[in-house]
């Protein structure tokens, strides 16, 4: 029995889909995980940086016997791959993949944060991983998705396409 690990993708740069689909089959391609859920895409209106294009994001659920930094490491090799180039904090990009969730476990180090400091309060990730699973506890907050994505009044904007 491996580990079970959530996954956050996005792209919000080129051809968003096809980036997102590549980059799931990257990570499928790998013999040391298995897909074991995928959420629908959702276009979704930029948080932050708000001057730029809708992204497209989704999540995945794996199961895998990578320890997380090198799961994490996997991903940054994946989106180099796929033509990520480095512009600022939260601006435009080809490919993110992101740890979201990796057991029930809690890491804080430089090179790497899970669960992934931010999502809990994020409609792009909430809404796709309640897809997968609503009852899914945040390991830090001790709530639920579904539990989480109701503190959120505002409309982020997160259409499934
Ligand atoms: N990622 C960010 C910043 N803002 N907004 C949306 N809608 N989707 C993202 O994936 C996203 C974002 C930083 O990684
Ligand atoms: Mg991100
Ligand atoms: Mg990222």
């Amino acid at each position: 029995m491996g580990y079970t690990a959530y996954i956050g993708i996005g792209s919000n740069a080129g051809d968003k889909i096809l980036n997102c689909e590549t980059a799931i089959s990257e990570i499928q391609k790998i013999d040391r995980h298995r897909l074991l859920a995928r959420s629908s895409f959702f276009n979704t209106r930029p948080i932050g940086y708000t001057a730029q294009d809708w992204f497209v994001n989704s999540v995945i659920k794996i199961e895998t016997d990578m320890e997380p930094i090198d799961l994490y490491r996997m991903l940054k090799t994946i989106e180099i791959r796929l033509g990520r180039k480095e512009t600022f904090r939260g601006g435009p990009r080809v490919i993110d993949l992101d740890l979201l969730l990796f057991d029930d476990r809690r890491i804080e180090t430089e090179e790497l944060q899970v669960p992934h400091p931010r999502f809990h309060e994020r409609q792009f990730v909430l809404i796709p991983l309640s897809e997968i699973d609503p009852n899914l506890i945040h390991p830090v907050m001790k709530k639920t998705v579904g539990e989480l994505l109701e503190e959120i009044k505002e409309d982020q904007g997160v259409e499934k396409i």
